[in-house]
C-alpha cells in the first residue's frame, strides 16, 4: 500500500460549504477504502483585512460576562516551559470568513454562532511537545505510537489484509497543479511513516529536535500528556489561549493577515499543493518559538502544526453551548458524542491551529476561531499537540 493512493470516487459530500481544513483524512479511509471529494475553489487574496462590524455585540455582553481577561495573578511559579493562562469570557467561534479579506472560501458554519464562553485560568505549554520532548516520554516508557502498530482487521472490518500495514499519512504535493476538489490529491498513506519518521522510512529526525513531534494520534497526545502530569486543552481553553487576550479578531495576533507586509506564522506561501515558496522562512514544520509569541506568551497557536484539543468534534455543538441559560458556557468539556457529516461513520477529536500547509487559497484554519477534526487513531506530518495543567 505504501505510497499508493486510494481508489477515490466522486460520490457527493452532504455538503459543499462544509469544506475540510487542511486535516489529513482518517487513516481508515486508506485502509478500508472508501473515499468521497469536496470541492473548494482556490481565490486570490490581498493581505489587508476588514474585520466585519460585530454584530454580536448586540445581542449581549456586559457586565461580568462581557469579553475580559482575568487580572488575577498566577497562582505559583509557572511549571518548565508553561505559561499562565488567565481564563476570562470570550466570544468563541468566528464570522463567516467568506465575508473578509483574506479570509479564504471556506464559511466555516461549525464555527457558529459565536457565543460567550468563560474559562477559568490555566497553564499551558508555551509551545508544541517537540521531538526531543516526545523521545524523552518514549524513552521513559516504551510507549508505542498508533502509527508504529500493525492495524488490527477487527479495527478495520474490511480492509483487504495488504492494507493492514504500520504507516500514516503523508503530504505528497503532486507534480503538477491539480483541482483542489479532494485532499485524497495530495496526502498518501506511506508505510512506515510515524513520528521518527514523518515523511516515511527514509526520513528521520535529524537537526528536528526543536520541531513539533508530528504523526501524532490523539490517543498517542494523550498518553504523553498523562505521563507529563499535564492533559489536552478543552476547545475552549485553546481558543482562548489562542486568541491572547485579543476579542474576536481574525489572527492571533490581530487583524491583518500579514503586519507590515511580515509573515507572523508558518503556513503556506505560493499556489497550493505544488508550489510552496517558504516566504516566510519554512517550507514544512519550524523549530518551535520561531515565530513571536501571542499576548499570553504562547508560540505557533497559528500554523506550523496542528494541535489535539480534548473534545469530541461535532459541527452543531457551539449552537448547543450557546443557548445554555445565562449566555454563558462556562468551562465547556465538548459535546458527549462526535459526528462529522463529512465522515459520518468516523468519531473524531478537535484538533486546532492549522499548519504550514494552511493558506487562504483552500484552508484558513489558522485562525483561531477556526475548527479542526481527525480520527483519533490517525496523525499525519502536519498534526502534534501541546499540553495544559489546571492550578488545582
Ligand atoms: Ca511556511
Ligand atoms: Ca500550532
Amino acid at each position: 500500500m505504501a505510497g499508493k493512493k486510494p481508489r477515490s470516487t466522486t460520490a457527493a459530500r452532504p455538503s459543499a460549504a462544509v469544506a475540510p481544513a487542511d486535516t489529513a483524512p482518517s487513516h481508515k479511509q486508506y485502509i478500508v477504502p472508501a473515499i468521497a471529494g469536496t470541492v473548494l475553489a482556490a481565490i486570490v487574496c490581498a493581505t489587508v483585512f476588514l474585520f466585519a462590524a460585530r454584530e454580536a455585540d448586540r445581542r449581549g455582553g456586559s457586565g461580568a460576562s462581557a469579553p475580559h481577561v482575568n487580572d488575577t495573578p498566577p497562582p505559583g511559579e509557572a511549571p518548565p516551559g508553561m505559561v499562565w493562562v488567565p481564563g476570562g469570557v470570550f466570544w468563541m467561534g468566528t464570522e463567516d470568513p467568506t465575508t473578509m479579506v483574506c479570509g479564504g472560501n471556506d464559511p466555516m458554519p461549525d464555527a457558529r454562532p459565536l457565543h460567550r464562553v468563560e474559562v477559568d485560568g490555566f497553564w499551558m505549554d508555551a509551545t508544541e511537545v517537540t521531538n526531543e520532548q516526545f523521545a524523552e516520554f518514549v524513552k521513559a516508557t516504551g510507549y508505542k505510537t498508533v502509527a508504529e502498530q500493525t492495524p488490527r482487521v477487527e479495527a478495520f472490518p474490511g480492509a483487504p489484509p495488504e492494507n493492514l500495514v504500520a504507516g500514516a499519512v503523508v503530504f505528497t504535493p503532486p507534480q503538477t497543479e491539480v483541482p483542489l476538489d479532494t485532499l485524497y490529491r495530495w496526502w498518501v498513506y506511506v508505510q512506515g511513516a510515524d513520528w521518527r519518521h514523518p515523511e516515511g522510512p527514509e526520513s528521520d529526525l535529524t537537526g528536528r529536535e526543536k520541531h513539533p513531534a508530528v504523526q501524532m494520534a490523539w490517543d498517542d497526545a494523550v498518553a504523553y500528556a498523562r505521563w507529563a502530569g499535564k492533559r489536552l486543552p478543552t476547545e475552549a481553553e485553546w481558543e482562548f489561549a489562542a486568541r491572547g487576550g485579543l476579542d474576536r479578531q481574525p489572527y492571533t495576533w490581530g487583524n491583518e493577515l500579514q503586519p507590515g507586509g511580515h509573515w507572523t506564522a508558518n503556513v503556506w506561501q505560493g499556489k497550493f499543493p505544488v508550489q510552496n515558496t517558504a516566504e516566510d522562512g519554512y517550507e514544512a514544520t519550524a523549530p518551535v518559538g520561531s515565530f513571536a509569541p501571542n499576548g499570553f506568551g504562547l508560540y505557533d497557536m497559528a500554523g506550523n502544526v496542528w494541535e489535539w484539543c480534548a473534545d469530541w468534534y461535532r459541527p452543531d455543538y457551539y449552537e448547543a453551548a450557546a443557548s445554555i441559560s445565562g449566555g454563558v458556557a462556562r468551562n465547556p468539556k465538548g459535546p458527549p458524542d462526535s459526528f462529522d457529516p463529512q465522515e459520518p461513520n468516523v468519531a473524531k477529536r478537535v484538533h486546532r491551529g492549522g499548519s504550514f500547509l494552511c493558506t487562504d487559497q483552500y484552508c484558513t484554519r489558522y485562525m483561531p476561531g477556526s475548527r479542526g477534526k481527525g480520527a483519533p487513531d490517525s496523525g499525519a506530518n502536519h498534526l502534534g499537540f501541546r499540553c495544559v495543567k489546571s492550578d488545582k
